[in-house]
């Protein structure tokens, strides 16, 4: 069956072990006419572990969504958990582009009244308040829990990063009182369905909460607003390292 639309899934690190993780979860959700197109930019940083690391995976998402623009794809999913470069994207972008953040945070607000989110480092813990604040939903988030591991630590091999982010999800339900779980990195997206069976209730994957959205959006014809600040941006010579995004 020939695709009816083209998703492209970036991985905003560099990480090729967790871009085929994400590509998994995508594929996984993904309709049987959509086209997944896992993608991490050549060079930046291997994981996304602050504001620092957070500005260089941004000009990686904006390469990687101007060359998927150029090859026509129908939809943009930003798989990092900080939805680095989102409005920036949505400038160059076409079609609609969702970040993994927005899109589980949203979809546990239509699953319950109050959601934990489980992430990775106490350090960026701090960014994902600052998207509750930014999406006006820090209302609806009881709490955020770190594992205290890295990024990478999802993908070793050890099943520590793994095991670690069961044990966060089980207290963060006895704890709480939230009805819902977010999973605050890409690289957990895999883990979502087997702990929402485990812990009877919905644990969110935004990787595949943002595929679903925007097969969504494309289904009912919608695209980003060109009216207004996410118009294109305003046309000059970029020069040095950003020439490749003239
Ligand atoms: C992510 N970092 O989803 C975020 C998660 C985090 O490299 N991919 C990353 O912990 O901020």
């Amino acid at each position: 069956m020939t695709a009816s639309l083209v998703v492209q899934v970036i991985n905003p690190n560099t990480s090729l072990a967790m871009t085929r993780t994400i590509e998994q979860a995508a594929r996984a959700v993904a309709g049987p006419t959509t086209e997944i197109l896992a993608v991490c930019p050549a060079q930046g940083a291997p994981s996304i572990e602050g504001h620092f690391d957070e500005a260089i995976a941004a000009i990686g998402v904006l390469e990687q969504v101007k060359a998927g623009r150029e090859q026509g794809v129908s939809g943009h999913v930003i798989a990092c958990f900080g939805d680095p470069g989102l409005l920036a994207a949505r400038e160059l972008a076409t079609g609609p582009v969702v970040g993994i953040a927005e899109a589980a945070m949203h979809m546990a607000t239509m699953l319950a009244t109050r959601f934990s989110v489980v992430t990775t480092l106490p350090r960026t813990v701090i960014i994902a308040r600052h998207l509750l604040q930014q999406y006006g939903l820090e209302h609806h988030c009881a709490a955020l829990h770190a594992i205290d591991l890295p990024v990478l630590a999802l993908e070793d091999g050890s099943g520590l990063a793994q095991e670690k982010v069961r044990e966060r999800c089980l207290q963060a339900k006895r704890q709480d009182g939230s009805g819902a779980i977010v999973l605050g990195c890409g690289g957990m997206a895999t883990l979502a369905r087997e702990l929402t069976l485990e812990l009877g209730i919905p644990v969110i994957d935004g990787v595949g909460a943002a595929v679903k959205m925007v097969e969504s959006l494309v289904a009912l014809g919608l695209s980003t607003s060109k009216h207004g600040d996410l118009n294109y941006p305003i046309r000059k010579t970029l020069s040095g390292q950003f020439e490749r995004l003239n």
